[in-house]
C-alpha cells in the first residue's frame, strides 16, 4: 500500500522533580524494541522511524514554576517541536504515530494536526481528563492540563504563547474517564463538553459508546480523526505501569475495540500512545503494558481478529 506512518518518541516533560513519574520516557523505546514496527509492516504500513527524539537539549538550566505550573518552559520547547515534526508528517500524507511519554506532549501532537487539518476531531482515551487550567490545576502537572490549551480556555501563559486555540468543544470528546478534578467537572459541564465516563460504559456498552463518541465529533466520517490514547485509560489490572493508575478502568477488549472500531471510520490521522512507563511495577507487569500499547496501536491501524 501506499499508507505511510510515520513514528516519534518522547522524552518526560512532566515533573522531573517526582521522581515515581520519571522513567516514562523510556516507554516508546520497549515499544520499539518489542517490534512494534516490524508488526506494523506485517499490516503493509510503510514505516519511517524518526527514532527517539531526545530532547534534553530544549531543558533550560533553569525552569522556575510559572504561577502554579512546572517545567512550563521545557514543557513547551518540547510541545512545538512534537507539533512541527507531526504538522510536516501529516502535509507529506503521512499517519502520525506518536509515542509517549507523558501526556502533556499531545499539546504538540493534537496543535500538529490541527494546523494541517483544523477541523479535525480529538477523541481522547483516558481515566483522566487533562482539561486543567493553570489556575484549577492542584499538581502543577502540565500533563493534566493539555486540553485546557487546546481549546483556549487556558488563559495567558506567556511561555506557551505559541500555542494558538485550535480545538472546538463540538470536535472534542472523551471515552473512559473516572478519575476528574472538580475544576475540570465543572469546565467540561460549563462548556458541555462531550464525555462517555465508565458509567457511561457500564451502562451503554463500548459499541454503543464508541458509536455515539464517532458521531458526536465527525458526525458521518466528515472529520479526520486524532486519537490520543492515555494507557492509564485501561483498567490497573491489563496495563500497571503506568504513572496515575486508577482502578475501575476499561478491559483488555473494550480498549481494543475502540481503536479497532476508530479504525474502522477510515478517518484516522494521527494516534498518540502515552503514559506506558516500564520503571513502574515489576518485569511482568512491564512487559503487560508494553505489549498492550503495541496491540493498541496495532488494532487502530487495521489488525483485525479475523
Ligand atoms: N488531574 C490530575 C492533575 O491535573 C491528574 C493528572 C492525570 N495524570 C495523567 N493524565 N496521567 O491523564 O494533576
Ligand atoms: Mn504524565
Ligand atoms: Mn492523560
Ligand atoms: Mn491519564
Amino acid at each position: 500500500t501506499e499508507d505511510n506512518i510515520f513514528m516519534c518518541t518522547s522524552v518526560n516533560t512532566s515533573s522531573t522533580s517526582y521522581l515515581p513519574r520519571d522513567g516514562v520516557d523510556r516507554g516508546p523505546l520497549k515499544m520499539i524494541e518489542f517490534g512494534l514496527l516490524d508488526q506494523l509492516k506485517e499490516l503493509d504500513w510503510q514505516v519511517r522511524f524518526d527514532g527517539h527524539r531526545d530532547y534534553t537539549q530544549l531543558r533550560p538550566a533553569s525552569d522556575p514554576p510559572v504561577g502554579k505550573l512546572l517545567n512550563s518552559r521545557y514543557v513547551s520547547a518540547v510541545t512545538e517541536s512534537v507539533a512541527g515534526s507531526v504538522a510536516a508528517h501529516l502535509r507529506e500524507g503521512s499517519l502520525a504515530l506518536t509515542l509517549g511519554g507523558d501526556h502533556s506532549i499531545a499539546l504538540g501532537t493534537v496543535a500538529g494536526t490541527m494546523s494541517v487539518h483544523p477541523d479535525a476531531a480529538l477523541i481522547w482515551i483516558d481515566a483522566h481528563a487533562d482539561i486543567n487550567t493553570p489556575e484549577t490545576t492542584d499538581s502543577g502537572n502540565i500533563h493534566g492540563c493539555p486540553v485546557s490549551f487546546l481549546l483556549g480556555i487556558a488563559g495567558q501563559v506567556k511561555e506557551f504563547s505559541w500555542v494558538k486555540p485550535c480545538l472546538t468543544k463540538d470536535r472534542l470528546v472523551y471515552i473512559g474517564l473516572r478519575d476528574v478534578d472538580a475544576g475540570e467537572k465543572k469546565i467540561l459541564r460549563d462548556h458541555g463538553i462531550k464525555a462517555f465516563s465508565m458509567h457511561e460504559v457500564d451502562k451503554y456498552g463500548i459499541a454503543k459508546v464508541v458509536e455515539m463518541a464517532v458521531q458526536h465529533v465527525s458526525p458521518n466520517r466528515s472529520r479526520p480523526i486524532h486519537l490520543s490514547f492515555d494507557v492509564d485509560a485501561l483498567d490497573p489490572s491489563v496495563a500497571p505501569s503506568t504513572g496515575t493508575p486508577v482502578r475501575g478502568g476499561l478491559t483488555f477488549r473494550e480498549g481494543h475495540y475502540i481503536c479497532e472500531a476508530i479504525y474502522e471510520t477510515g478517518c484516522l490521522v494521527a494516534m498518540d500512545l502515552m503514559e506506558v512507563n516500564p520503571t513502574l511495577e515489576d518485569d511482568e507487569s512491564v512487559f503487560q503494558t508494553v505489549t498492550i500499547g503495541c496491540s493498541l496501536v496495532r488494532c487502530a491501524l487495521g489488525e483485525t481478529l479475523l
